[in-house]
């Protein structure tokens, strides 16, 4: 259950450029508007959905099928996995990346200072969460938007026990062509390759062009540069905590098995995803924390 829309209009009640919508019910939305960008984020897992800077096509990719629906995970934006990524690895029943996704996060603050809003959500344990992950932990999303995208999430272990976490700021970034972008940043790394039953890493010679379905777990603390010729354009993905980028375009046969996705979707973004994943697992100890950041932005196509 979310705050209520009076809760959330309290909250942001300083700062007109901070509205709260309802674009199905029960599901609120914060729209943000700055003077160099405009952005929309649901409380629904903290999840940005959208992000432009003025006057440029979307940075961020959201499912047209994507379903605004609690407990459901909403295909498109920004996706916090979190306290494990992919499927959970002693017990498949659990939810594939985890639950923070498909949480109501409580506002804490939204403000708009200069050119940059920044707005923070807080998601703490509860006796649902405890059935899947018996740990007590306090999660900070911190979401700064202007001429970039800010997402830093900070996780706490506020218990008495050692646990690790994976988990992974699953960007879906929006494109013009699939078949007319080259991925840059991973070139001399390596990857593990979801989609093999062989997981040893793999050499990546060249950057990336992507002609086929593609689940990668790269071994990398590399910035990725996705160069956009159909939209004349490149989108840059900076990070820090994480030694681990994923790379994901389900491509044609498995874009029509997801239901919440056209089958034609996979031709218009690709997701790449500061993550902590494979062997990339940081252990939180008591009152230990650790944070992971992604920093997404536009630059000019040189
Ligand atoms: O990040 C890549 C991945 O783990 C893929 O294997 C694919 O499952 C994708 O995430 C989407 O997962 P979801 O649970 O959101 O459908």
């Amino acid at each position: 259950m979310s705050q209520s829309i009076e809760d959330i209009t309290a909250i942001l009640s300083a700062t007109p450029e901070l509205t709260v919508s309802e674009p199905e019910p029960g599901f609120p939305v914060i729209d943000v508007q700055t003077p160099v960008s405009s952005a929309t984020i649901a409380l629904h897992g903290a999840q940005v959905l959208t992000w432009a800077p003025t006057d440029h096509p979307p940075v961020l990719y959201v499912s047209p099928k994507a379903r605004m629906t609690p407990g459901t995970a909403l295909r498109g934006g920004i996706p916090i996995c979190w306290p494990w990524f992919g499927n959970h690895p002693e017990d498949p029943s659990k939810p594939s990346h985890g639950f923070a996704r498909t949480r109501f996060w409580e506002l804490v603050s939204g403000e708009l200072v200069g050119k940059v809003a920044t707005i923070v959500f807080k998601l703490l344990p509860d006796e649902e969460t405890k059935a899947l992950f018996p740990y007590d932990f306090e999660l900070t999303a911190t979401i700064r938007i202007a001429d970039k995208l800010r997402v830093k999430l900070n996780m706490k272990n506020t218990g008495e026990e050692v646990y690790k976490v994976s988990s992974a700021l699953h960007t879906y970034l929006s494109l013009g062509d699939i078949e007319r972008i080259q991925l840059e940043g991973v070139k001399g790394s390596h990857y593990v390759d979801q989609l093999s039953d062989d997981k040893e890493p793999i050499y990546q010679e060249k950057n990336l062009q992507i002609r086929g379905e593609v689940d990668r777990i790269y071994q990398s603390m590399s910035s990725v540069l996705i160069r956009d010729l159909d939209r004349f354009r490149s989108v840059f993905v900076d990070k820090a905590g994480s030694r681990s980028t994923v790379v994901w375009n389900p491509w044609k046969e498995r874009s029509k098995e997801i239901n919440d996705l056209p089958d034609k979707a996979y031709r218009e973004f690709v997701c790449v995803e500061c993550a902590n994943a494979g062997t990339d697992k940081p252990t939180l100890h008591p009152n230990g924390s650790h944070t992971l950041e992604t920093v997404i932005g536009l630059r000019p196509l040189t």
